[in-house]
């Protein structure tokens, strides 16, 4: 028992080393990173600017009310497809975004640019 816990506590120094040891570098890439199960969205192309982190897959209108008409770039960690609208409650034109593991960083691409406000995230794809 006393190796098992010295075990463990040696792996979770070594992880709190890691964190440390890699300065800077990790807090700016975490402001680009996705966690696994969500869908992010940020205010500007590129990843950049705030966040909005959704994990639903209903229509959700939590972007519109943190962030509307702002949207510009996106990624996707999670199965099916994410849907953004240009209205909330899913009205208003919408655009597909194919997972998993999707990045879009630019949605003046789309003619799609600061508009979006309400989003959903089908397991099986959608018609858009
Ligand atoms: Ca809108």
């Amino acid at each position: 028992m006393q190796r098992i816990a010295w075990t463990l506590a040696a792996a979770a120094a070594a992880l709190a080393l890691g964190s440390v040891g890699a300065g800077a570098g990790p807090e700016k890439a975490s402001k680009k990173s996705c966690p696994d199960g969500r869908l992010c969205v940020w205010a500007k192309r590129g990843y950049e600017g705030q966040k909005v982190v959704i994990r639903t897959r209903e229509v959700s209108n939590e972007l519109g009310e943190k962030m509307d008409d702002k949207a510009s770039s996106l990624k996707l960690r999670k199965s099916g497809t994410a849907v953004l609208y240009e209205d909330l409650d899913a009205e208003g034109v919408g655009y597909c975004f194919d997972g998993p593991h999707l990045n879009y960083r630019n949605f003046k691409d789309l003619n799609f640019d600061n508009a979006a406000s309400s989003t959903e995230i089908p397991a099986e794809g959608a018609a858009c």
